[in-house]
Order: structure tokens, then sequence, then C-alpha cells
């Protein structure tokens, strides 16, 4: 049986659907969310959702391999995020997202080679400069000279690769195997000289020979690197594949793992979420996901799958509230849209359109929402305005237009409203003149028209839309008679929970 819910219903007396970090304005019946322009929905108050995956069953089992509960961000949108098609930093930009970077809290900030060309290398030495909190990482080559460069540029770390697979030895590098194991003890052990965290990756893990990688990881994990780092370079991988390679690593090294994961096909952040369940350590991501090709685990998308796994853990330590400033600052340098998909900050992440749905929601926000868009200071939204809305979110929308009207009347308002939207795609002026002439005409004398600007022809449409809603109302009030007659209380509840 599921533990109870930690909720009291949201939908008060007042009935006004500010959300609790201001982004929206329910009152004057426009929506305002920074989740973007919401034509047509309702914003619903958000601040009663404390925990809401608490009452879940599947709740993560913990066990002494996983790291869910103690990651490590390494924030990647400066060097794989650099490597993103439409992508040109220059140094107020790289300053920019450093900072707000820092803001939200990740642990550390990864910047492009100093050694791909001087530009990158005066920059890498001028974001060292900031001061921020995140430790500042640069990723080279595994290359004696390359290690060289970065050392100077006043990094706390570098993050060596090298490519391991046999693609990439025949087709990139051209190295052998022995030659990789020995120039990367060269450099590790000339960084750590140095007094740098270190860190050796392989490149193209999942295509790599097991007993190669195996024997590599060991003998650097052996003269003392920080982290041995597992790449799904061309992402192939999936999670159980992820699983068993980081399981039977952990059981190799006892230094940190390090994991990074393309999303060619998917997979980036749950292969990230199963790298944690066995014993990796650090976790690589960008803003948007942005890198190589479709890029990698989105910090955001990690960030939303981790909450769930142990939120107080993400809170304490994650700004969440800086996560939509951050993307909107990189989408905006990018040159490209916020998908409507998008992990917590998508246009449709918190919105509700059934029904259902939104009675669920208008009750208990736990019952449709396993992330509260509170902790991101984002806004929840009903739609009201479609031929699929239910008497529940019209109630919360008179609600915010300050007109009562009897249960009865919502229910006879929203008939109206859907059978509109079965004529045309009605936006929320329409279902709002709908409300206010509906509300009007109970109160008055004169009738005003519901809607104005229908032709003949909508009219007919209109009202055989209309007739159908009410026979079906008609046939629901029948059927429940019959319940209620025959005494079967358990079908007479699944009848009112639904909304007419
Ligand atoms: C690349 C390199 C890399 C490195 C990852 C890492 C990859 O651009 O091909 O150092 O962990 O995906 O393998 O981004
Ligand atoms: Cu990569």
């Amino acid at each position: 049986m599921c533990p109870p819910v930690d909720e009291t219903p949201v939908n008060g007396s007042n009935g006004h659907a500010n959300g609790s970090n201001g982004h929206t304005n329910g009152t004057n019946g426009t929506t305002n969310g920074t989740n973007g322009s919401h034509e047509g929905y309702s914003a619903i108050r958000s601040q009663h959702n404390p925990h809401p995956h608490n009452a879940s069953p599947y709740k993560p089992v913990g066990d002494f391999l996983s790291n869910v509960s103690r990651f490590k961000i390494i924030e990647s949108t400066l060097r794989e995020g650099e490597q993103f098609a439409n992508a040109y930093f220059d140094l107020e930009a790289k300053i920019k997202i450093a900072k707000a970077l820092d803001e939200f809290g990740v642990d550390y900030i990864e910047l492009t080679s100093p050694a791909a060309s001087e530009q990158s290398r005066l920059d890498c030495e001028a974001i060292c400069k900031l001061g921020l909190k995140a430790k500042i990482l640069t990723h080279v080559r595994c290359h004696l000279e390359d290690a060289k460069i970065a050392v100077e540029t006043g990094v706390d770390g570098l993050d060596v690769v090298i490519g391991t697979s046999s693609y990439l030895r025949e087709h990139s590098h051209g190295k052998d195997m022995t030659y990789i194991k020995n120039t990367a003890i060269e450099v590790i052990e000339f960084v750590k000289s140095k007094g740098k965290e270190i860190r050796f990756s392989s490149e193209d893990s999942f295509r790599s020979d097991l007993v190669d990688l195996l024997s590599i990881y060991s003998a650097v994990d052996k003269i003392g690197v920080n982290r041995v780092g597992i790449a799904d370079t061309v992402g192939c991988a999936s999670p159980r594949q992820v699983y068993d390679l980081v399981r039977t690593l952990r059981g190799v090294v006892s230094c940190d793992i390090e994991c990074h994961f393309h999303n060619d096909t998917g997979c980036a952040i749950a292969n990230a979420y199963c790298a944690l369940e066995a014993g990796a350590t650090h976790v690589d991501t960008s803003v948007l996901g942005i890198g190589e090709r479709n890029g990698i685990t989105p910090l955001g998308g990690l960030i939303a799958r981790m909450i769930v796994a142990d939120r107080d853990y993400v809170l304490s330590k994650y700004n969440l509230k800086k996560l939509k400033d951050i993307e909107d600052l990189v989408a905006d340098l990018v040159e490209v849209n916020i998908p409507f998909s998008n992990y917590i900050t998508g246009f449709c992440a918190f919105t509700h359109k059934a029904g259902i749905h939104a009675k669920a929601i208008l009750n208990n926000p736990s019952t449709y929402e396993i992330l509260n868009p509170a902790d991101f200071g984002m806004s929840r939204y009903v739609h009201f305005a479609s031929r699929l809305t239910g008497w529940n979110a019209i109630k919360s929308r008179c609600d915010q237009l300050g007109l009562k009207m009897t249960d009865a009347q919502y229910k006879a308002c929203t008939v109206k409203i859907k059978a509109l939207a079965d004529v045309r795609k009605i936006a929320i002026d329409d279902t709002d003149s709908i409300i206010r002439a509906f509300h009007h005409n109970l109160h008055n004398e004169e009738e005003r028209t519901l809607l104005d600007g229908l032709t003949a022809e909508e009219k007919k449409k209109f009202a055989a839309a209309e007739a159908e809603l009410l026979g079906v109302k008609e046939k629901r009030a029948l059927d429940e008679a019959a319940d209620a007659q025959a005494e079967v209380p358990a079908a007479k509840k699944t009848r009112t929970a639904e909304v007419s």
C-alpha cells in the first residue's frame, strides 16, 4: 500500500492562483509565467507540494555502491558545449556562463584546452582569476606538451583523455595500448608534481576492449590519479551496459569515477543515473545538453532525475531557481529555442490539460506531478480553454475572475466552453467572455450572447455539441442514480472522481 501524501489541498476558498514564485499573474486573467507564454492556461498555486515524490512506492533502495546521494557535477558547457555546432563563446560570454554555473552550485567547471588556441588559453586564465567557488578544470589531450601549457593557466585540475577503442587507435591517433599507458603515466606524474588534480579518461570507452580498459585504469589508479573517466563518445551505451562497466570498474580502482554520456540514442540522463547507482562519483553535463552532435547529459535533465532520487541532497547543494536563467542565457548565446518538452523549464513541463488531471491537480499536485515547480521557481498551469477542460478548472478560473457560482452552474458553464471548443480553437479571451456572459445571464434579465462573431454554421455546430454533452451528462447522472440504488459505493466513488 502506498504511504499517504503529505499535502493539503490547494483548492482553497479564495481560489486565487498566483504562483508562490511571483512568476504568474492569476487575477487579471493573464499568465506571465516564465515557463513561456501560456495563453489559455490558468496558474494554480504551487506552494503546497513540498515533497512531491515522498509517497512513491518505488523510492530507490540504497545500496553500498550507489552514489545517487552524493554525486558531483562537472559542468562542461564551456568545453563540450563549445563543440556544439552553433556555439561561439567570447570571453564575456564565457564569464557570464561560468558565473551563472557557479551561482547554481556546480562542483567543477570544465574549460576547453588552452592548447586549442591562444584565445582559449587567455580565456582559461581569465576564468581561473574570477575566484569562483567551483573548481576549474581544463580538458586536454593526453600529451605532455598540452599538460605543460594547462598547468600554467591557474586551473585546479586537468581532465586528460585519449581514445582507446580500436576505431580511434586505428583511424585517429594510431597509437597502441602500450604507448597509451606509458604516456598516461608520464602525464599524470607530471600534473601531480605540479600539485594539480588529475583525471584520466578513455575516449569511446564502450567500444574499447574491457581488458585494455581495466588494465590502464588500474595502472593509473596505482600511481594516484584522482579520477578515472569513462566516456560514451558515440552515445551507443544502454543503462544496463553502463551499470555493468561502472560496477566492474568500481571493483578495480579506488579513485573517483567520472562519467560522460552522449545522447545520440536518448540515454544520456538514464546512463548518468545508472553510472551513479553503480558507483560513479562525478557526472559531466552541459546546459541544455549542448555538445558534439546532439550533445550530452543536460544539466537540467540530470537535476530533474536526481531530485527525485534524493531531494534533500539536491536542494542542499544546488540553487535550483537559477536553472531557468542559465538555460535562457545559453540558449540565447547559441541562438536556439528551449524545446517545449525540456525538463523542468519547457513550456509544458508543469502544464495539465485533461479534466481528470486538472481536477486531481487542483486537489493535490502530487497526483500528477513528480517534480514540484516551486522548487525551480516555476509555475504550474491548468489549461482551461479546450474540449478536454473539466469543471474544476473552470471553477478555479471563475475564482480568479472573482465570479462565484454554484457547482451546478460551473458545470453548465463548462458545457458551453467545451461545446464551443468543439466548434473552433478557443483562446483564453473566449473562455473568459463565455464565463462572464454566463455569469451575467444568471443574475440579469437581459441576456448577453455568450460569444460574439459565431457564424450561423458555427452556432448550429455549437448547439449540437452542447446537446450532445448534456446528453452525456444526463446519462451519467442516471448511471449514478442507478449505482446509488444498487448500493455500490465504490462505483459511485469512481464516477464522481470523473470530471464532466
Ligand atoms: C570528444 C571527447 C569527449 C571526451 C570526454 C571525456 C568524448 O569530444 O570526443 O573527456 O570524458 O565524448 O569522448 O568529449
Ligand atoms: Cu563528449
